[in-house]
């Protein structure tokens, strides 16, 4: 028996896997790579079959985007400057809206997937989290969505763990969804010790950590339909 509680398991129509930004600039070789990034797609392609709701996120920011450090004179990648909103950590650029690195794994076969919720699309913000932009109050609609559908309970997987998939955890948990990150399905960027903080965060908000067997020991078989 797994320790978690759950009152919606993954086959409910009132739980849904959220799988973040599983693009190629995410992946070895791409422009802010995650180290093992494309070893979790077969992973996450076999959780999806237990899922009766999916979303898909993708990070989609256009050229010039704040979060790029070649936006900014004098700025290297990684460096952290302040910007309007707060802190804003740079990035090489990634993800740019109608290229190739900002499309979604090709190996990805998740069809029961009924929204691609697009983020950091607003030159001037970026969008860590699936729900909430840094600016900490422009609405993505994803909670909307998800109540509108009678969803109370996310299920988190994909990249990066220490960025956008435990701010996405966070502010699920903020909306008052149970939340659960497959800790094995995601990998991590790791900058500064960004991924213990990131679980100490995590686990502080209430989001629940389990691990990929767990889940298919006591949902073993895929929905068939
Ligand atoms: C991400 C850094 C910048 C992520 C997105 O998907 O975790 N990280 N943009
Ligand atoms: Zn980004």
């Amino acid at each position: 028996m797994t320790s978690y509680s759950l009152t919606s398991p993954p086959s409910s129509p009132s739980s849904a896997l959220l799988v973040i930004d599983m693009q190629n600039d995410f992946m070895p070789g791409g422009q802010l790579p995650v180290a093992d990034g494309d070893a979790l797609v077969p992973l996450i392609n076999q959780l999806g079959a237990r899922f009766r709701n999916i979303v898909i996120t993708q990070d989609w920011h256009p050229p010039g985007h704040i979060s790029f450090a070649s936006s900014h004179d004098q700025r290297q990648p990684f460096d952290s400057i302040h910007v309007p909103y707060g802190a804003q950590t740079l990035w090489p650029d990634h993800c740019v809206q109608q290229t190739y690195g900002a499309q979604l794994h090709a190996d990805l076969r998740l069809p029961r997937a009924q929204l691609i919720l697009r983020k950091g699309c607003n030159p001037g913000i970026d969008s860590y989290s699936a729900f909430l932009e840094a600016d900490r109050s422009t609405r993505t609609g994803l909670a909307g969505y998800l109540k509108d559908r009678g969803i109370d309970t996310v299920f988190v997987a994909g990249l990066a763990l220490d960025f956008c998939v435990a701010w996405s955890a966070q502010d699920a948990r903020a909306e008052g969804l149970t939340t659960v990150v497959i800790a094995d399905a995601c990998r991590a960027i790791d900058l500064d010790g960004s991924l213990q903080s990131a679980w100490e965060t995590m686990l502080m908000a209430g989001v629940q950590r389990i691990e990929s067997h767990e889940l298919f020991e006591q949902w073993p078989q895929p929905l068939l339909a």
